[in-house]
């Protein structure tokens, strides 16, 4: 473990910063503004002071819908260092996955962009907590919660000095969600001291950043990777983090770049094949980087090679999870292979395991294991899944398939469920087969995940149409468009085949293995 005092706030990981001297660095900076470290701490106590004004008490949620800008810092050490709880969503939720969230966590109070503030609909606010929305980067026309403030005007009338809440290092301190297997997501509680002890774990050991540093997140800040990379990590170090809004499109990352000369970048295989291959490619002046980091899927030599051809680089490639907040298993700058996830990252415990909780040998496969103070204590709401995940004094069943080589690398071989991750996010195919069947032109279907040429993973529906006719490329569009609304966007099927009758075995059943050989 690391030294993290009993009586703990995470919001130090911000405000240590005045105390060192930093108040006047940027803090942040990027196309949506620029803070410094004592300008960043000032807007956080106006959050804190704002949150407790509308009546939240210790613990109570609060649920950011926020893209990367300056006001999602401040959000969300504003309402930890008042001792409230923020929620960290993705910003393509749809409103019915929304209305979920706010009535699992029985979130009062929820903060998002301009842009977003129309998903809190009727649908979204039905039978939920929520009395308040604040919308921030602009006003908005109306939405169904009870009440909505426009964060502007409203927040200057807060003071910019707040002691933070007594809390115990650990006590909850903010929540990310994860998919489920049925449409049902987990509620993934991390403490007041996680934030730090993945720094101190990860970063420090792996990433080294410096007080010079200006790093730059692609994957957004709602996911945990881009947590830890955009938030946890620069702000610890007393570094500078680049925030950059809106869709990640190559143009916008490429001029992001040029335009504000990053040196530490986090991205993941999806994004860096589709950098490699975009126009400006070339023409961008990558000099500003030393170090270019991935996770969250398995990075191919192809891509590996291509962002070195480019930019001189050579990627640095981890694994974590939200479970554990960041990275557990990583390469280093000066000892890595390629095609593994890595070492142990200093301060986990890994344990490959066979079915029976024996650990095997090296290079024999088992299911990866994980244990460290950063590790989330449970699900919300959920102890059926918290005890099939947590467990035996808090070891984290990941389901993942690794093989350990003499060296200590690991390699992944695949999954020990369905479970699969599509661009970096988790899918169930199967969550994706119920919605796709709820579609009334579906007579049956069959949702799988196969891995592309580069080892990146896809999902490919089979499906049976209820009418003769079709018109195959525009019903493919609506059907994935129909799995974008229902489940989050990014779990659609890439491909979807369409046939007159599943291949069913002696029984009855869809015959899976003959489905995914059509
Ligand atoms: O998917 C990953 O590898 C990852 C890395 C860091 C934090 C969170 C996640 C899911």
């Amino acid at each position: 473990g690391f030294a993290i005092p009993d009586r703990y706030n995470a919001s130090r990981v911000l405000f240590d910063n005045l105390a060192r001297g930093n108040a006047n660095k940027p803090a942040l900076i990027g196309p949506a503004g620029q803070r410094s470290y004592a300008e960043l701490c000032a807007d956080a106590c106006r959050w804190g002071h704002g949150f407790a004004s509308l009546g939240l008490a210790r613990g109570d949620r609060v649920l950011l819908f926020l893209d990367d800008t300056p006001a999602y810092p401040a959000a969300f050490f504003g309402a930890v260092r008042a001792g409230f709880v923020p929620l960290l969503i993705n910003t393509l939720t749809p409103p019915d996955l929304l209305q979920f969230y706010l009535a699992d966590s029985g979130a009062k109070i929820a903060v998002a962009d301009a842009d977003f503030a129309a998903r809190f609909d009727a649908q979204a606010c039905a039978e939920t907590a929520l009395h308040t929305l604040i919308v921030v980067n602009g006003v908005t026309p109306g939405t169904s919660a009870p009440s909505t403030l426009t964060a502007d005007g409203w927040l200057h009338g807060f003071a910019t000095e707040l002691a933070e809440a007594d809390t115990h290092r650990n006590e909850m301190a903010f929540w990310m969600y994860s998919s489920g297997s049925t449409g049902r997501p987990k509620g993934i509680v991390h403490l007041q001291h996680d934030m730090a002890y993945s720094e101190q774990a990860f970063a420090r050991n792996v990433l080294r950043l410096r007080p010079d540093d200006i790093c730059f997140s692609v994957p957004k800040i709602f996911f945990a990777y881009g947590f830890g990379n955009a938030i946890t990590f620069p702000f610890s170090a007393g570094a500078t983090t680049l925030l950059l809004p809106g869709q990640p499109k190559p143009a916008a990352i490429f001029n992001a770049i040029g335009r504000f000369r990053p040196t530490v970048f986090f991205g993941l295989p999806t994004l860096y094949t589709a950098l490699t291959k975009a126009d400006g490619a070339r023409e961008t002046d990558f000099s500003s980087l030393r170090l270019a980091v991935s996770a969250a899927e398995v990075l191919s030599a192809e891509v590996f090679n291509s962002w070195r051809t480019l930019t001189g680089l050579e990627i640095v490639e981890g694994l974590g999870s939200t479970e554990v907040l960041h990275v557990y298993l990583s390469n280093r700058e000066d000892r890595k292979k390629l095609g593994a996830a890595g070492l142990r990252v200093p301060g986990y415990e890994i344990a490959l395991r066979d079915s029976e909780g024996h650990e095997v040998a090296t290079g024999e496969e088992g299911i990866l294991w994980v244990r460290g103070d950063s590790n989330t204590p449970l699900y919300w709401n959920r102890p059926d899944k918290t005890a099939e995940t947590i467990r035996d004094g808090g070891w984290i069943y990941t389901g993942d398939r690794f093989v350990r080589d003499a060296d200590g690398f690991h390699f992944f071989r695949g999954r020990a469920d369905d479970l699969v991750k599509i661009s970096g996010q988790w899918v169930y195919p199967l969550e994706v087969e119920l919605c796709l069947a709820e579609h009334p032109d579906i007579r049956e279907c069959a949702v799988f995940a196969h891995e592309l040429p580069d080892r990146r993973m896809s999902l490919k529906a089979v499906v049976v149409t209820n009418g003769e006719a079709r018109d195959e490329p525009t019903m493919t569009k609506a059907l994935q468009d129909y799995v974008k609304a229902k489940l989050l966007p990014y779990k659609y099927p890439r491909e979807i085949v369409f046939i007159d009758e599943l291949p069913k075995t002696g029984t009855g059943k869809i015959d899976r293995q003959a489905v995914m050989r059509l």
